[in-house]
């Protein structure tokens, strides 16, 4: 399987994370991506390949421009106002903010753009976004030449990134961005399914009211998990895109096996939807030791997912998001694409 990956992910490293009243090493870190590229080569992964440079041509069509100019900036503005840490939203528009618009007051402007504000922006992080955003075009053009299974080593992750919005560590929206890319180049019907542990609220909001682009998503019941004010079985899409969103909540210590049920129901969907070829968002955060996260899942486990996966017959693109603390992440992905090539 070939696999696409950027240095340039380095340039998003922040040395802090809002968690628990206090900031912290955030969890979404570069040693991630070392973690996980180690644990592939480990596992005979050789095919490795940079991205070619697209810049925002795709992301243009899905994020809001005012956003994208906001992350582009606002470092820039941030020091300019004379600030000297990372910069972290503080006043959201929340209910009832009925003529919320963007500020030009910098604080203001953060918060707007934000849906949680655990997620400090520094210098480096759109130049590390943006280059995760390249991996995971270049991974769809791979599958649109006839590769049958792609894997964009994407960091930051994306699948928390709304049209005008950033958060849980994400900013630019990687597995949208490679479903597009995908209908771009031909394709009628795609279809994206988040396995993250949590709820891709981002996803959700970029293709909630399209119908060329199923969304399913597995997560922890919000209920009870970040993002909390998404992932609600209830969310089935809007307008024409009615019918095309589905939400699988589930409890506390889930394992696989309530895991692989719910997974099941998933693909169905998907292929009676009619996809063409399919977007994983990959978060390896299910984990039983994830240390944010409350699933069951072993690292035996993921090489099931990755077969239940490839069973659909599908290409598929698989776009790298969350997973923590523990090197064991590295083999968890290794074990998904293993699991896609038995
Ligand atoms: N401080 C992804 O997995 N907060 N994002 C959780 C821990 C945010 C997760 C509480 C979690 C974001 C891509
Ligand atoms: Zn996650």
């Amino acid at each position: 399987m070939r696999i696409i990956y950027s240095e340039d992910h380095k340039f998003r490293d922040a040395k802090t994370e809002l968690h628990g009243g206090e900031l912290v090493k955030p969890f979404e870190g570069p040693f991630r991506a070392e973690w996980i590229l180690a644990a592939l080569q480990e596992n005979g992964f050789s095919d490795i390949v940079a991205p070619e440079a697209h810049g925002l041509s795709v992301a243009g069509k899905l994020h809001d421009a005012g956003y994208l100019e906001f992350l582009e900036t606002i470092w820039e503005r941030w020091t300019a106002a004379g600030f000297t840490s990372e910069a972290i939203p503080i006043s959201l528009p929340v209910r009832r903010s009925y003529h919320a618009r963007p500020p030009k007051n910098i604080d203001g402007l953060l918060g707007y753009y934000a849906n949680s504000v655990e997620t400090s922006i520094t210098d480096g992080t759109y130049r590390a976004a943006v280059a995760a955003n390249d991996c995971a075009i270049s991974a769809a053009d791979h599958i649109t030449a006839g590769n049958r299974h792609v894997f964009a080593l994407c960091r930051p992750p994306g699948h928390h990134a709304g049209i005008d919005l950033f958060g849980g560590y994400c900013f630019l929206n990687n597995a949208a961005i490679a479903a597009q890319r995908l209908i771009d180049h031909g394709a009628a019907k795609v279809a994206i399914l988040d396995v993250d542990f949590h709820h891709g609220n981002g996803t959700q909001d970029i293709t909630y009211e399209r119908d060329d682009i199923f969304f399913a998503s597995l997560h922890g019941d919000p209920d009870d998990a970040f993002p909390y004010f998404w992932g609600h079985a209830e969310e089935t899409g809007k307008g024409r895109g009615e019918g095309f969103n589905a939400n699988f909540p589930l409890p506390r210590n889930t394992p696989w096996n309530a895991y692989r049920a719910a997974l099941e129901s998933a693909m169905k969907r998907i292929a009676d939807f009619g996809a063409e070829a399919l977007v994983v968002s990959l978060g390896v955060d299910t984990f039983e030791k994830d240390p944010i996260s409350f699933f069951r899942l072993t690292t035996p486990d993921f090489q099931r997912m990755g077969a239940v996966l490839a069973a659909s017959d599908l290409p598929i693109v698989t776009v790298m998001e969350g997973g923590y603390g523990v090197t064991e992440i590295g083999h968890n992905v290794a074990n998904v694409l293993l699991g896609m090539e038995d």
